[in-house]
């Protein structure tokens, strides 16, 4: 694994004074392991994230160096069996992690969702006992980086057009041929998990590793949005694929499909966090800063603001946690995760925009996290599937007629 040096980036020696709105009392709905699991993480936020995100993000560097420590919080495939390593831990707890890694940065809910959802859960769920005994707990640990390949660079909301292809090679493996875009982690990852069409035959799941011949993982440049996550390409030059690789027990588009679920419901309480970062902020400022005599907090205009924004937050709250108690019985439904995810994404930008008015000049520098939070949430509403997919996920599901074919 290739290291970023915290050496390099400056820690702040500002206190992060985040205090989360809890205005309809929701703890009250979370259990004893909920909240401690979240008093856990919300600390190391705000110890090892917080005075080092706006240095990374402005130089545009992934601080890689947390990934052993995200592994030793349990926050790397938290609902996935102990026996692997992992937390075994519900749904909401999962969600909950999700929301308070967000609440620093994106890009490292990024890091870890990619790994626990899109990485672990496919191995845990597609492969082989013997593929979840090599991977799932160095994976877990954060020791090993993982990444997902989907998206290509011409298929990336139709992902079932795909190009990139497996030729069966005799003996149950394949040759690798195509290229994966805009892949999370990709240039430092370890392994990789990519979905290729088999030549006149299905969609299926390959593990890739670094070092593998025909194998490259450039990174992509230029980015304005999630600076503090790294993203690349994957490039496959006839890589064969050995069948020890290969994930033996799904095949089809329900494959990626069903990471993308797990990921997406993460996500959902991901923006929460983000959106209550900026709610905080925006609400401390306001009642701070005296404009005309008076703090800005006492103008109706501000105060219409703040109050839309937490009435916001309050409903997206509900909505997630509703969710992962459906989730939790097994009972979450694709559609009802595309409503979630478009739902909070949504909001969290919005409220990331309010929130940097409030701050006036002083909302567009690192001082805050607004600017941060909204470029970074400019990918969340993106990747994942796009807003407008999930709405259209919705209008499939109520009419059920789809928009799609
Ligand atoms: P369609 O015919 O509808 O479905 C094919 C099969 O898949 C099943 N299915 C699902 N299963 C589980 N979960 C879901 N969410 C599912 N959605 C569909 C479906 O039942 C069917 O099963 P079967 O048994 O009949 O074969 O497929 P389609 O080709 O019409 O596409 C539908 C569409 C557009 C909704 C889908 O392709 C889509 O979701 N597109 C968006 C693509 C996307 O989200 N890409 C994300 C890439 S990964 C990423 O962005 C990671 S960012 C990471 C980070 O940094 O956090
Ligand atoms: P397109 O599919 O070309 O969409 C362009 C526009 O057309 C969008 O507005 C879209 O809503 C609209 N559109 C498309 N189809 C329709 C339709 N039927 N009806 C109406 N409008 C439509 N992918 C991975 O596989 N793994 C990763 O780890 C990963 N990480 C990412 C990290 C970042 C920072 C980003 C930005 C993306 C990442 N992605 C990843 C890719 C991401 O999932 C795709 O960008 C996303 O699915 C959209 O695909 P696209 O960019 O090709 O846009």
């Amino acid at each position: 694994m290739s290291t970023t040096t915290s050496e390099t980036i400056e820690r702040s020696t500002k206190t992060d004074q985040f205090v989360a709105p809890d205005y309809y009392q929701l703890d009250e709905l979370l259990s004893e392991e909920h909240l401690l699991v979240r008093s856990a993480v919300r600390d190391w936020v705000k110890k090892e994230v917080s005075p080092i995100i706006e240095g990374y993000a402005e130089v545009g560097k992934c601080p890689l160096h947390l990934f052993p420590q995200m592994g030793a919080l349990g926050a790397l495939g938290p609902s996935l069996p102990a026996k692997y390593g992992c937390g075994g831990m519900d749904e909401i707890s999962y969600g909950i992690i999700m929301q308070e890694l967000e609440r620093g940065d994106s890009g490292i809910r990024s890091m870890a969702s990619v790994q626990g959802s899109l990485v672990m859960y496919p191995i845990y769920k597609y492969g082989s006992e013997e593929q979840r005994m090599k991977y799932l707990p160095s994976l877990a640990k954060g020791e090993m980086i993982g990444c997902f390949g989907l998206t290509e660079p011409n298929h990336g909301s139709d992902p079932g057009s795909m190009l990139t292809n497996l030729t069966e090679d005799g003996d149950g493996g394949y040759i690798l041929n195509g290229a994966k875009m805009w892949i999370t982690n990709s240039p430092v990852a370890d392994i990789a998990v990519v979905w290729g069409r088999v030549k006149n035959g299905p969609i299926k799941g390959v593990i890739v590793e670094k070092g593998m011949e025909g194998f490259s993982a450039p990174v992509i440049k230029g980015k304005w949005s999630l600076r503090a996550s790294i993203t690349g390409e994957l490039v496959f030059e006839n890589v064969r694929i050995p069948k020890e690789n290969v994930l033996p027990n799904v095949q089809g588009l329900k494959g990626p499909l069903g990471c993308l679920s797990k990921a997406r419901y993460g996500i959902s309480w991901g923006a929460i966090g983000a959106a209550m970062d900026c709610y905080d902020s925006a609400l401390r400022y306001s009642k701070e800063r005296i404009q005309f005599n008076k703090p800005i907090a006492q103008f109706q205009l501000t105060q219409k603001k703040l109050a839309e924004m937490i009435t916001e937050i309050t409903k997206a709250q509900l909505l997630s946690w509703r969710l992962g108690a459906l989730a939790n019985k097994g009972k979450a439904s694709p559609a009802q995760i595309s409503m979630a995810k478009r739902n909070n994404v949504e909001m969290a930008i919005k409220i990331a925009r309010e929130a940097r008015q409030i701050h006036g000049g002083m909302g567009i520098t690192g001082e805050y996290p607004m600017m941060r939070h909204s470029m970074n949430l400019e990918s969340v509403i993106t990747y994942e599937g796009t807003h407008d997919i999930h709405l259209l996920i919705t209008g499939m599901d109520v009419t059920g007629l789809n928009a799609f074919k």
